[in-house]
């Protein structure tokens, strides 16, 4: 598909699912609103709609809560309770009371250089912070800088096998699954999605975080999951260094944003890079055991560009290898391709996904590798140009998977086409 066309497909994907304040990531699986999707949407419709993309973080925002927390899903009142599960039942209010990386503050960054709407600025920067703030007080359950996540789906990342060494420690109870039926698995293919014993921890895990009244004291003696993951940290260490500009252009001090950001750096390489694998990875807490696995997380600080420069050179070196296939004729995969496990379809263990591949262009672009930069985003651009603008796809065919017509998908394909 030529590039005009594509350009094409991907707003056409966008109008379709636009509410009239927010975008849905799929009409058919994701009725509501999720918060990092809305950043890749912004980013997207920052190209195409620039008053929509401001909206759409500001429908985002008006949900974010007293404590600063942006939730992880704002569910849409005129949906039915039965078109997505777990709902606002299950969570007992209008939100989630879990969050997800925050890309929002870059997403805001670049609305604004593209509008240079002063006083929208100005008006997400305090929101911003308070995010910010939320996650460096609340959720610092190992007190070393870094946040800790209390629930997989707050990584993004769902069924990473990032997680995998903490959820085998807890007990998945197959009656949760009776009591509430997943609806996921009647409307996407069952061997593209998490099991049935991955759904029973996840429901377990936040029914408990939901029933301590989504506290975060004592979050490491507390709580049954406690994980820093690579991905979320370099995202907030990014949001900081958004921020900062944000800041300059509002004409405030700016010099705090840019320490925490460094401090966040080197915290995750004290912390999160294993020198012996060449990435980071995920950490428990308060056992502070690294996950073996290496996964795309492991690769995403890349778009640091406080990162040490060797440390940059070994992200590029691991992606560039076998286990992720930077360079070759496809994107790169969500986990290692030479692990007994890897599974070419089924979620985040295996299937490439444009929003990380995204992510990992602007790292190239900003730690100067621009020739692989410019290969991976022509390998994003054939993706979806062949396939559609799907939510995942296959790391050996290239087909698409998962939901057709994928907002973040098309949104960081109209950012690509710029
Ligand atoms: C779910 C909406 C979300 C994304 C997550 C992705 C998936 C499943 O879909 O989560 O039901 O929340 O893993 O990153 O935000 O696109």
């Amino acid at each position: 598909m030529g590039r005009t066309a594509l350009r094409t497909l991907a707003e056409r994907v966008l109008d379709l699912n636009w509410t009239g304040d927010h975008t849905v990531p799929s009409r058919s699986l994701y009725p509501h609103q999720w918060s990092w999707d809305s950043a890749f949407v912004a980013i997207g419709l920052a190209h195409a709609a620039p008053d929509r993309a401001w909206r759409e973080l500001e429908s985002l925002f008006r949900a974010q809560w007293a404590d600063g927390r942006v939730p992880h899903i704002v569910f849409n009142p005129a949906v039915p309770e039965g078109d997505y599960f777990p709902g606002p039942a299950f969570w007992d209010g209008p939100t989630t009371g879990l969050v997800q990386p925050p890309v929002h503050a870059v997403a805001v960054r670049e609305i604004f250089r593209r509008t240079a709407d002063r006083e929208r600025l100005a008006w997400f920067y305090p929101r911003l912070c308070a995010q910010q703030a939320y996650l460096t007080t609340r959720r610092d359950a190992a007190g070393d800088g870094l946040v800790s996540i209390v629930h997989p789906w707050e990584s993004g990342l769902d069924n990473s096998p990032s997680w995998d060494e903490a959820l085998a420690r807890l007990p998945a109870d197959p009656e949760l699954l009776r009591v509430h039926r997943r609806r996921d698995i009647r409307v996407a293919a069952p061997a593209h999605r998490p099991t049935d014993a991955d759904y029973a921890r996840y429901l377990a895990i936040a029914g408990a975080y939901r029933d301590r009244g989504y506290h975060d004291d004592d979050l490491a003696g507390r709580h049954g999951f406690v994980m820093e993951c690579p991905s979320f940290n370099a995202l907030r260490a990014a949001a900081d260094i958004a921020l900062a500009e944000i800041a300059e252009e509002l004409g405030l001090p700016a010099a705090h944003h840019r320490e925490r950001a460094r401090a966040i750096v080197s915290a995750m390489v004290e912390h999160l890079f294993d020198p012996r694998t060449g990435m980071f990875h995920a950490r428990a807490v308060p056992s502070g055991e690294r996950a073996a696995a290496r996964c795309v997380n492991g690769l995403v600080p890349l778009v640091l560009p406080g990162l040490p420069e060797e440390i940059a050179a070994s992200l590029v070196e691991a992606a560039t290898s076998p286990r992720f296939g930077l360079g070759g004729a496809l994107p790169v995969t969500s986990y290692d391709r030479t692990a007994a496990d890897f599974d070419p379809v089924r979620y985040w263990r295996g299937p490439i996904w444009i929003n990380m591949n995204w992510l990992l262009h602007r790292g190239l672009l900003g730690h100067n590798h621009p020739a692989p930069a410019a290969l991976l985003r022509d390998r994003m651009l054939d993706l979806v140009g062949t396939g559609g603008c799907y939510e995942y796809y296959h790391p050996v065919t290239g087909a698409g998977l998962g939901a057709a017509e994928f907002s973040w998908t098309a949104a960081l394909t109209l950012d690509l086409l710029e």
